[in-house]
């Protein structure tokens, strides 16, 4: 371990993030993460994958997990990635990952995991029952992110807490090697309306797709009829829409709604508001519900395209992988030789 003062990264700004292949994606998912990729890959240069790797933390039925990370590539390219600019690729094929993971499993810190606030709300009451998996998931996530060197990851407000712990693991890494500014200490972009979206039954908890109740969430890949349903049967109040976003503070199920529709229209909340101040849930609920199936509709239609042709998806993923791996090996190559490993 050395006392030296950090000196910046400074090598290129790139993109990373990914999704687990661990059921449908729904509106959180979107919002939060995939629409910031699509808009990404014309700005930076852009790395998104299928964490198969993180859905194993859980179970996952061996015979179904290479279609469901198949339905995740369908849902990126349906979103508007576009393999040419973005490189995409499942987590499996890129051995990489789990080679940085087992160094940075010897930076971290049991402290530090034990903080993680995600770990306790999945593990809930029976932690002693969960994988060791998913107790050193966000240390995965870290070597998913600094394999690349990425300074930036869209993702949504709840993985937060992991980004500031992959700043501390690369931070101890550049210290504890002497390798000042090796690593960069990444940005989470969590800005944007669709950071946080709520479950449509309980505005205080988070919309998930491991909820077990599927109203709770629209997925992507929910018809029109569907998704009106669940707008319909969604929880609010009997209250009129105030006209500022002040008369929301004790109204979560409300504030998620409007944050629902300003996120989708791409417009503030205060924009929605000036509309429909006034109006009850009788009125706003039929014209979010267009805007939803209006947006999501034709995804779920390109996702069942896609899907029907699982080689080109394959091709995709293929080509994204050795592009992926030309980018890690060198920088996993570096990693073990600062570690003094024998086959560094
Ligand atoms: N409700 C949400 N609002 C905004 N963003 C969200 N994300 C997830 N839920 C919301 C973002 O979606 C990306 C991919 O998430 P993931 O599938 O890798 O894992 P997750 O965060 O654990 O998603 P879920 O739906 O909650 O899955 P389960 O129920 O399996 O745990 C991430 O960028 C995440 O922030």
């Amino acid at each position: 371990m050395t006392d030296q003062a950090p000196t910046a990264y400074a090598g290129p700004e790139r993109v990373l993030s990914g999704v687990q292949p661990t059921g449908d994606l729904h509106l959180g998912n979107y919002l939060g993460a995939l629409v910031k990729f699509a808009r990404l890959q014309h700005e930076i240069d852009t790395f998104i994958f299928v964490a198969d790797l993180h859905a194993i933390t859980a179970w996952q039925e061996p015979s179904k997990l290479k279609h469901q990370v198949r339905e995740i590539a369908a849902a990126y390219l349906a979103t508007g990635l576009d393999p040419k600019v973005a490189t995409i690729f499942a987590q499996s094929a890129v051995p990489e990952h789990a080679e940085l993971a087992w160094v940075f499993n010897c930076v971290a810190r049991l402290g530090w995991l034990d903080r993680m606030t995600q770990f306790k709300d999945k593990a809930g009451k029976h932690k002693e029952r969960e994988s060791v998996g998913l107790y050193t998931y966000p240390v995965l996530q870290a070597a998913d992110i600094l394999a690349y060197k990425a300074t930036k990851v869209p993702v949504g407000e709840d993985q937060r807490q992991h980004l500031e712990l992959t700043r501390d693991i690369a931070q101890k890494f550049n210290n504890d090697f002497n390798a000042p500014g090796f690593f960069p200490l990444p940005d989470a972009l969590t800005q944007g309306p669709g950071a946080r979206i709520m479950s449509l039954r309980d505005g205080t908890a988070k919309m998930s797709k491991s909820d077990p109740s599927d109203n709770s969430r629209i997925n992507l890949t929910d018809d029109a009829d569907a998704i009106a349903q669940k707008v319909r049967k969604a929880r609010t109040d009997p209250e009129p829409l105030p006209e500022t976003m002040e008369g929301l503070a004790d109204r979560a199920e409300a504030r998620n709604l409007v944050g629902i529709y300003a996120a989708l229209a791409g417009v503030t909340e205060a924009r929605v508001l000036a509309e429909f101040a006034g109006q009850g849930f009788g009125a706003f609920k039929p014209k979010l519900a267009d805007l939803a199936v209006s947006v999501m509709g034709p995804i779920g239609g390109e996702m069942r395209r896609l899907l029907a042709d699982p080689a080109e998806i394959d091709r995709i993923l293929t080509d994204g992988a050795q592009r992926a791996r030309a980018l890690a090996a060198p920088t996993v190559a570096e990693v073990k030789k600062l570690v003094g490993f024998w086959a560094g």
